[in-house]
């Protein structure tokens, strides 16, 4: 008993008043077993689909109409990398290693985001991916800068100022087409209808349907459902498509004054679940090419290693000579 009477708190409680009292909890701290499973989960799913979601636009780097599109889309794929590092750093921080956790990517164990399941055609799929994937994405990470869990949070500041030029790089690429001839704006048409549904599965299945909302919202790791997040994100672009004097692909999209949110159709459920299943349009090739460049980046990954412990050795060497 304490000198007030009240008994110490034990490690339980203390995480327990941390998270509501709004207080980041840090890697040294305790932490209960599923919350540290709950975020490695998260953050591993989300670093592998940062480095997956390198090939769907890497794919235009070599095809892109101008030296100076060219500089920025390198620009914009590189930050994409950039992001998967300091989420697997952050991930490191609970107590993983990034190799395992490139391991389960490849032996398909742990997942990575639907959106990069699919195949882009054209040009304007750069621009597309650009305006409704990092823009999705940017809707669900917001909040996840106030995350409860220290690491992950102030990763996210970082990402989310990055995704936030990557989205007004696409929109200014579809903004262009949809200013340009017949043919280049009917091509960035075309983009946003094939990319528009997909990229509202990116939130998660609906809330009803969302095994680990429940568990996630309440240690604040999550601040918004799935599904508020969907509604928040539809908001946003159905006023933005607008400024691009192009469509969404959803006859039920419509103002509701009541509600003070756009409506909108049926995402196809099925198509996300067979997509998680792996039979989304480019599931295989995705995980076959991150296996290969895995593999033709070994040499690259022993030379560091070889690096690291020469100057471990040196450094050995100068503090046994002082
Ligand atoms: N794809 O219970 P919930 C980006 C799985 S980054 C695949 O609702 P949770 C940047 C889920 O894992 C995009 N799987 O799950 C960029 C769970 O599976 P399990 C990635 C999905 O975690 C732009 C099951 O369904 N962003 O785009 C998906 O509470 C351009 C049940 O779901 C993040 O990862 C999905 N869409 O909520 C890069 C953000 N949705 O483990 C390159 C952080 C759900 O039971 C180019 N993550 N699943 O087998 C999150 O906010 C959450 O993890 C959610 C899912 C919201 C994605």
């Amino acid at each position: 008993m304490t000198l007030t009477g009240t008994a110490p708190a034990g490690p339980r409680q203390r995480f327990d008043a941390m998270i509501s009292g709004e207080e980041r909890i840090e890697p040294r701290d305790w932490m209960p077993d599923d919350y540290r499973a709950t975020l490695i989960r998260q953050i591993a799913q989300h670093a592998h689909s940062e480095i997956i979601g390198m090939q769907p636009e890497g794919n235009w780097i070599t095809r892109a109409p101008s030296l100076k599109r060219k500089a920025v889309l390198i620009a914009k794929v590189q930050d994409e990398a950039g992001h998967g590092l300091y989420l697997y750093s952050a991930a490191e921080t609970l107590g993983v290693d990034r190799a395992e956790l490139l391991d389960l990517l490849h032996e398909g164990r742990q997942r990575y985001s639907s959106i990069f399941n699919y195949p882009t055609p054209t040009w304007a799929d750069v621009g597309a991916i650009g305006w409704l994937v990092d823009g999705a994405a940017i809707t669900n990470q917001v909040p996840l800068c106030r995350c409860s869990y220290g690491p992950y949070a102030r990763a996210m500041v970082r990402i989310c100022k990055e995704e936030s030029f990557h989205q007004r790089q696409g929109f200014e690429i579809l903004h262009v087409l949809a200013r340009g001839t017949p043919r280049q704006r009917a091509m960035a048409q075309d983009a946003v209808d094939r990319w528009y549904w997909p990229s509202l599965m990116m939130f998660g299945p609906p809330d009803s349907e969302s095994a680990h909302s429940g568990k996630s919202m309440a240690w604040r790791i999550k601040r918004y459902s799935n599904d508020d997040l969907r509604q928040r994100f539809v908001d946003i672009i159905a006023e933005q498509v607008r400024a691009l004097g192009l469509t969404l692909p959803d006859p039920d999209l419509a103002w509701n004054a009541e509600r003070g949110h756009y409506d909108f159709g049926a995402v196809d459920w099925a198509e996300f679940t067979a997509v998680l299943k792996g039979d989304g349009p480019c599931n295989r090739q995705r995980i076959e090419h991150r296996r290969a460049a895995h593999a033709d980046g070994a040499w690259v990954r022993e030379a560091a290693r070889a690096h690291a412990a020469k100057q471990a050795d040196r450094a050995a060497a100068r503090e046994a000579a002082r």
